[in-house]
């Protein structure tokens, strides 16, 4: 039922601004709905934009039940919803159930004294050694209840105690309110933490996790509705695990996203992605454990794939195409975040004055107080923070790219004036139309994709195989070797077909 579907990542703050505040809004998102629908889209994935204080960008939450004025009203959400639906898209809103902000009323209500309210989150006498995944401990001492608080991520963002029957009912409450609003699927961030049992260090798929899982499921969306968990750093065996046993969807598949990182320090100290890697990650994924894949090539917390793994500057075009051709053809849920489909770029940002993320912020101090140099310190943020995923969109070569007509909360990236919406749609070699192709084939050969299919490298050349079709593709910018090609060619990144493969380049042949 929730099979084959595409899923468009909307960063409300970063997509249209229609007010001139500088943030994106929900009236923006209307106005570029038929962009969305016209690229091939069956659900639209917004990150938060209820009320917050935006310390973490809407993923603290200050009032689960009201759109912040920052992005419209709750009729505009309404609206969302009902226009979505006449193109018939289906709206999925993202779920943040681990935290809340410091600044919700039941956080204020716990350090004034409430006891019902104390109890909706965790404290402790003393902090042991779990750590914050923003950097340094995961407790801050709060000065007027005498006691720490547990946060997971940044102090502004206090756990909360599912461990209290009272807060499991009251995000069983949340969640139906926006079901009757017509949201037809759930992002639930972060979601392998609620069953953490901090005295005994655990964090992820606590012991209770699976009971709280299956008790939101049987209270809220009982099956019906698409949900897919975001969990980092946790095994494929856990996330099947997660998803058949307690009704979720599918679990975003993140482990790609570390391959560039160094095994055992984190992602800000990087590497060169190995193939090997790539492809024993892609045959797990693929060939194990299938049925809740929901894959990913870039979201709002990851730099950009493109500036990674492949070429932004020459053979950007191309490498955009590479990758929606690589991803486009496997099975599982594909999700799109916004610009990838015109091929954004990062930001390569060496100034830390440009930033606006706190986890970007945390770590350009632990860095430096580890003894990298500010070139050095710069040098790890340019290529990992995750503000190169948030840039504003880029819709046209006017000032700040036509996302909005005032300063933008975020810089826009520089290379706006050729990198645009309009520019790319008036190209008939332009990214937004390839990607129609592939995700029009995809939707058409379903079936075929879902054979068993192999993965494997040569060099700098990854090949993809299944009894349908042969994928080779040049992860660099030397030609390399390829034997003749016999059958018809069904994708292709370059107009010709060459004697070898060329840089860059992404070849689907039968
Ligand atoms: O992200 C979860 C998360 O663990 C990320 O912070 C991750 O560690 C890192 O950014 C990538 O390596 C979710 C949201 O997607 C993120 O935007 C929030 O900041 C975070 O939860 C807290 O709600």
């Amino acid at each position: 039922m929730f099979e084959n579907k595409v899923i468009y990542q909307i960063y409300p703050k970063s997509f249209k601004d229609t007010t001139n505040n500088g943030y994106g809004d929900i009236q923006g998102i209307i106005k570029q709905l038929d962009y969305i629908k016209d690229l091939g889209v069956d659900y639209i994935w917004l990150s938060p934009c209820v009320k917050s204080p935006q310390k973490d960008n809407g993923y603290d939450i200050s009032d689960y039940y009201s759109i912040d004025s920052l992005f419209g009203s709750n009729e505009d959400y309404e609206q969302l919803i009902l226009e979505a639906k006449k193109r018939d898209m289906k709206i999925m809103l993202d779920l943040v159930l681990n935290h809340t902000s410091d600044e919700h009323t039941w956080f204020a209500k716990a350090t004034n004294g409430d006891p019902k309210y104390y109890d909706y989150y965790i404290w402790a006498d003393e902090p042991n050694e779990l750590e914050s995944a923003f950097g340094g401990s995961a407790w801050t001492y709060h000065e007027k209840v005498g006691k720490y608080y547990l946060h997971l991520f940044d102090k502004g963002q206090p756990d909360l105690n599912w461990a209290n029957p009272e807060v499991r009912q009251e995000i069983f409450d949340m969640v139906n309110f926006w079901i009757a609003k017509g949201v037809e699927g759930f992002r639930l961030d972060v979601i392998h933490l609620i069953g953490k049992e901090p005295d005994k260090l655990i964090k992820g798929h606590g012991p209770k996790f699976s009971e709280y899982l299956k008790e939101l499921n049987e209270n809220t969306f009982k099956d019906n509705l698409l949900t897919v968990g975001e969990c980092w750093g946790t095994s494929l065996k856990q996330q099947y695990k997660m998803c058949h046993d307690k009704g979720l969807t599918q679990a975003f598949h993140f482990n790609h996203f570390l391959l560039n990182a160094e095994r055992g320090r984190g992602k800000w100290h990087t590497k060169e992605l190995d193939l090997v890697d790539l492809c024993e990650c892609f045959n797990t994924w693929q060939n194990e454990y299938t049925g809740i894949e929901a894959l990913v090539m870039n979201n709002h917390d990851s730099p950009r794939l493109i500036s990674r793994w492949l070429d932004d500057q020459k053979y950007r075009k191309e490498s955009a195409k590479l990758l929606i051709t690589l991803f486009g053809l496997m099975h599982g849920n594909l999700y799109i975040y916004q610009g990838e489909e015109i091929g954004m770029t990062n930001a390569h940002w060496h100034d830390i004055k440009k930033y606006n993320d706190v986890e970007t912020f945390n770590n350009y101090e632990i860095l430096k107080s580890e003894g990298y140099s500010e070139e050095e310190t710069m040098a790890k943020i340019a290529f990992t923070s995750r503000d190169n995923a948030r840039t504003p969109m880029q819709w046209d070569d006017t000032a700040h790219a036509g996302f909005s007509s005032t300063e933008p909360w975020l810089d826009v990236n520089d290379n706006y004036v050729h990198i645009n919406v309009l520019k790319d749609l008036s190209d008939d070699n332009g990214v937004y139309k390839y990607y129609q192709k592939v995700l029009k084939f995809r939707k058409e050969h379903y079936d075929k994709l879902k054979q068993a299919t192999s993965y494997s490298s040569e060099g700098q050349v990854l090949k993809m195989q299944n009894d349908f079709f042969t994928l080779l593709a040049n992860f660099s910018a030397q030609n390399q070797p390829l034997e003749e090609i016999n059958g018809e060619i069904i994708f292709n990144n370059y107009s010709k077909v060459p004697t070898h493969l060329l840089p860059y380049q992404v070849i689907v042949f039968s």
